[in-house]
């Protein structure tokens, strides 16, 4: 196996924040952030141009295991596609809910509200698709490809969020029927489906309350 020689090596970026600024600048994401919640009842409004695409690319600088970059993102605003997408999604939820689901798993989710019934797949103006990539024809061995599609999704959400646009991180589970209606190959594996859009004006979400600081966070 031939070793490929070292990258050549670039200065790193000083991103020139003032330390008087440091704090204020995290606190204010942290707030911003905060406001951030998934919603499951779209309205139909669309997304403006390009927003996603640019979320996306953000994503898409997410750091990820030997910089394989192991994942795909595939944007759906089709309407017939997201017809589709919903019905094979209630198609695998029902099971979900009513056989595979051990009742310790429906207990936990009750408080939430959820059910097989997915609307949002085809209320909200768009769905991203998000696909870790695996060893295939055309892509090399990925390294840690959850924690790496996992980060890229984080920026992703953070950045829709940024936009003023909602999202709900969907796990229809199992996922193949994403490769089938979106035409992807089998080397890619589904992650999440996010709808994306603007809550609709009587959009309500339950009432959850954040671990406070001290139950997250130890030091040492
Ligand atoms: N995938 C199902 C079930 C579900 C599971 C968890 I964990 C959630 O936080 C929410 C839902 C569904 O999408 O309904």
């Amino acid at each position: 196996m031939i070793t490929p020689s070292p990258l050549p090596r670039v200065a790193a970026p000083q991103l020139g924040v003032p330390e008087s600024e440091a704090l204020g600048r995290v606190r204010a994401f942290a707030d911003d952030l905060g406001r951030r919640r998934t919603v499951r009842d779209f309205d139909d409004r669309p997304i403006p141009d390009g927003v996603l695409e640019e979320a996306v690319r953000v994503a898409a600088t997410a750091p990820s295991g030997a910089h394989v970059q192991p994942w795909r993102f595939v944007i759906v605003t089709d309407l017939s596609v997201r017809e589709r997408l919903r019905a094979a999604a209630e198609a695998e939820e029902r099971e979900f809910y009513t056989r595979r689901a051990p009742a310790e798993w429906l207990a936990a989710l009750g408080p939430l509200g959820t059910d097989a019934d997915k609307p949002f797949l085809q209320t909200a103006p768009a769905l991203i698709a998000v696909f870790e990539v695996h060893l295939g024809p055309d892509s090399p061995r990925p390294y840690y490809v959850k924690e790496s599609v996992g980060i890229a999704v984080g920026f992703l959400l953070a950045a829709l969020h940024l936009a003023g646009l909602s999202t709900l991180t969907h796990t229809p589970s199992p996922m193949k029927f994403l490769n089938d209606i979106l035409g992807r190959p089998a080397e890619e594996r589904g992650f999440l489906l996010i709808p994306v859009g603007y809550p609709a004006p009587a959009a309500t979400v339950p009432a959850l309350v954040r671990k406070p600081l001290d139950e997250v966070l130890v030091r040492i």
